[in-house]
């Protein structure tokens, strides 16, 4: 438990409300493959006195004074995070992963320009132009496609096609709900040939490409990236861009960030996306990344034998697709609702050219970030698989339901969520 023990004197709704998510974290299996548990130190840092500083502008040119530790924070989380991942310019002030996006379109793009980015119902993401943002009103989006949705193989010559038809001025990868590897060099390659910056939304596998365990997108030309600092990276909610190693493009993000679209910096938010990339550059988190996919096998290799379709034929990163409507005869939200009453949270999903609609789709989405921060290996990653399905096809079956509810607690009690991770 930890200590509330102000807002116990101070305020008792809010009280209330934080021991309920103490406990259902604790109890509960969490699968929403973009959240994760972090340190305690990390939550130190994002509940820290720098959450009472102004610091409009970046280190060494601010607008107000008394700015000497935030400077110190802020350097140590751009430095790290370039060593992280081989970039020579980056900056940590986007207060989320959709910030960090709309401020690298209008750092790189004109109004009305044209953005390629992948088909959404395919797996990206609502900034890369889904029609519900305003993204939409001021950038052309145009899209790209799986080739085969159950091999996950993308379509790299219409991709090509499209981007020598439309021109342009940047082609964008990384997705939400996709779980395969990319051929980073063939973007790049396709991108530079018509005059287009190559750019990666990593924020799902951030934590695997600073870990080794996948390919980092610097590695082959790419441009840009941006990210979110929390998800497989196990950092402070947040967001973050980085320059490869062009000082223009730089230049023209970090004006974008701020005066463009934010104005004060999340100082403590920062301070804690500086102690979260200090673990990360740790030995021990390069065996953390490569225990997710390790453990996403072990629940591919559970469905894969139950005969449960998984789009793009399963896993090559830390989450899954799987098709429950086509496979179970259940919706995504049936599934999400009769998995939360067990104990395991995960979303209803969209799956590529999905038959039912975004609310109620086929789909359901999981990953192994939050469990393998937990300490589960393949043996309990299997386990909790197998006890998704046994859910899933039990559904009228209350007293199966309850067995497999106190399973899920025994689970959650022999592996306690880890206050640090050396
Ligand atoms: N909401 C995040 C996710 O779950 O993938 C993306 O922003």
């Amino acid at each position: 438990m930890n200590d509330y023990s102000h807002i116990q004197k101070q305020d008792e709704e809010v009280f209330a409300s934080l021991l309920g998510e103490e406990t259902r974290e604790r109890e509960g299996i969490e699968l929403i493959p973009s959240e994760n548990y972090v340190s305690k130190a990390v939550r130190e840092a994002n509940s820290s006195i720098f959450t009472n500083k102004y610091s409009e502008g970046y280190p060494g040119k601010r607008y107000y004074g008394g700015q000497f530790y935030t400077d110190i924070v802020e350097n140590l989380a751009i430095d790290r995070a370039k060593q992280l991942f081989g970039a020579q310019f980056v900056n940590v002030q986007p207060h989320s992963g959709a910030n960090a996006n709309i401020a690298m379109y209008f750092a790189l793009l004109e109004p009305g320009d044209t953005i390629l980015g992948m088909d959404l119902s395919h797996g990206g993401h609502l900034t890369h132009g889904h029609p519900v943002t305003y993204l939409t009103k001021i950038f052309k989006f145009i899209r790209y496609k799986m080739k085969d949705v159950e091999t996950g193989e993308i379509d790299y010559d219409e991709m090509r096609a499209t981007a020598l038809e439309h021109k342009p001025k940047i082609i964008l990868a990384g997705y939400s709900a996709y779980p395969r590897e990319l051929d980073y060099a063939k973007i790049a390659a396709i991108a530079h040939e018509v005059g287009a910056y190559a750019v990666m939304d990593m924020a799902h596998i951030a934590g695997l490409i600073a870990g080794g365990v996948m390919k980092n997108p610097f590695d082959y030309g790419f441009d840009v990236m941006t990210t979110t600092t929390h998800k497989t990276l196990r950092g402070p909610r947040g967001g973050m861009i980085l320059t490869y190693n062009n000082p223009e493009i730089a230049k023209k993000i970090d004006k974008s960030v701020f005066p463009g679209l934010q104005g004060g910096p999340l100082m403590n938010t920062i301070a804690a996306k500086a102690v979260c990339f200090g673990e990360a550059l740790k030995p021990s988190f390069k065996t953390y990344a490569a225990r997710i996919l390790e453990n996403a096998k072990a629940m591919e290799t559970v469905f894969k034998a139950k005969n449960i379709r998984m789009l793009t034929g399963g896993t090559s990163s830390h989450l899954i697709l799987a098709d429950v409507f086509g496979s179970l005869q259940v919706t995504g939200k049936e599934a999400e609702n009769l998995l939360d009453s067990v104990g395991i949270t995960l979303n209803k999903n969209a799956i590529a050219d999905d038959v039912r609609g975004p609310m109620d789709p086929s789909g359901i989405r999981f990953g192994t970030p939050a469990i393998t921060t937990r300490g589960f290996g393949t043996k309990e990653c299997a386990r909790v698989a197998e006890l998704m399905i046994d859910t899933l096809t039990n559904r009228e079956d209350k007293t199966k339901l309850e067995e497999i509810h106190s399973e899920i607690k025994s689970l959650c009690e022999a592996f306690p969520i880890p206050d640090s991770f050396t």
